[in-house]
């Protein structure tokens, strides 16, 4: 639903916060009925997403923050610089190189206060007449440290940012793309966030063509094993600058579209909800006596599943809606 109260100055239309507004509501009250029933932990990582998803709705907007993650010397760096047209971050030969994200921000909307929230201490304005300025128009991109590291902190940096981003490039290169890390413990968890993902086989000069449409093919097939439904894996030489376009195309149409952020956001919320559902009874218990503090203990209970249920239904009806557009 685009209103015109809902578009900003430059015709841009804002997050459309209704969903995230009536599912918050929902999985806050799931929450609190829940309070001193089910486990502390389980509610916790569920206050957090509540929290998350409060303090990114506050800063609103309409820019759209793509990560580019992935192992150690897979390319993201030389990516990024590609996409930027400048070499903003450290390449290096020594692995790993990049050790703190970095931000280029395209469009003269503010990201300041976003890129706070991110705790991106690096940024990069791209200038007005770069080459893809229309095209990334909103786009706030993010080069990560290799989630793959000897240092362990790497991981962690990389872990806290990719919480918080909207859209994941995983770039991948020949050697790593089958790795299990990349699928067991980023594309499959974020696949069932219903995440917006990009697939890159960088360092595709390293290959003839057949093998490297051997490789992209092969990749495919595991983001889909993942659970990732339709995704196209971009080939690119980021040394070569090779496939540059067509990653700038991918993003760029993800950008536009205006509702990664938000999707992120019901996603997170519809997998707190379901994470709760299976800790409470799927009907009401009879109750006619017992100690009161038990009584409404029980009906508090009994009050989750319904909430947890409706918050369930709506996700599924929108998977299957956006099952394709992944
Ligand atoms: N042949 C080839 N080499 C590449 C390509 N992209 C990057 N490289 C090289 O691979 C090495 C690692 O590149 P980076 O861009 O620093 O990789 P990274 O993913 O940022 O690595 P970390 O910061 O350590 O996580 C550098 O020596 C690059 O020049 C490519 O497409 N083809
Ligand atoms: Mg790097």
């Amino acid at each position: 639903m685009t209103t015109t109260d809902q578009l900003n100055r430059r015709g841009f239309a804002a997050m459309d916060d209704t969903q995230v507004r009536d599912r918050s509501n929902a999985l806050r009250q799931a929450v609190t009925a829940s309070a001193g029933i089910l486990p502390d932990a389980d509610l916790e990582s569920a206050r957090a997403v509540l929290d998350k998803v409060g303090q990114r709705t506050a800063i609103g907007g309409s820019r759209t923050v793509v990560a580019l993650a992935g192992a150690t010397g897979s390319g993201k760096s030389s990516l990024f610089n590609a996409l930027a047209a400048e070499p903003v971050s450290r390449i290096g030969a020594r692995r790993p190189t990049t050790s703190r994200p970095t931000a280029a921000v395209w469009g003269d909307d503010s990201a300041g206060p976003l890129l706070d929230w991110l705790g991106v201490a690096a940024r990069h304005r791209v200038p007005a007449d770069d080459r893809f300025a229309d095209l990334l128009d909103g786009l706030v991109l993010l080069d990560l440290p290799d989630f793959d590291s000897r240092v362990p902190a790497h991981r962690r940096e990389a872990d806290r940012v990719l919480e918080r981003a909207d859209v994941f490039v995983w770039v991948t290169d020949p050697q790593k793309y089958a790795d299990a890390l990349l699928h067991d413990e980023y594309v499959r968890t974020l696949a069932a966030r219903r995440a917006r993902t990009v697939a890159v086989l960088n360092q595709v000069d390293r290959l003839d063509v057949e093998s490297a449409e051997a490789c992209a093919e092969d990749l495919h097939r595991l983001l889909v094993a993942d659970g990732i439904g339709s995704v196209e894996v971009v080939q690119t030489s980021a040394v070569e600058g090779r496939g540059i376009d067509d990653l700038a195309a991918r993003i760029g149409a993800v950008v536009q579209e205006h509702n990664a952020a938000e999707r992120r956001l019901v996603g997170d919320l519809a997998s707190a909800a379901a994470r709760l559902q299976p800790l409470v009874g799927g009907q009401e218990p009879e109750l006619s006596q017992g100690s009161t503090e038990l009584v409404s203990a029980l009906s508090k209970a009994a009050g989750v599943p319904a909430v947890v249920d409706a918050v369930r239904r709506d996700y599924q009806r929108e998977a299957s809606k956006s099952g394709a557009g992944r």
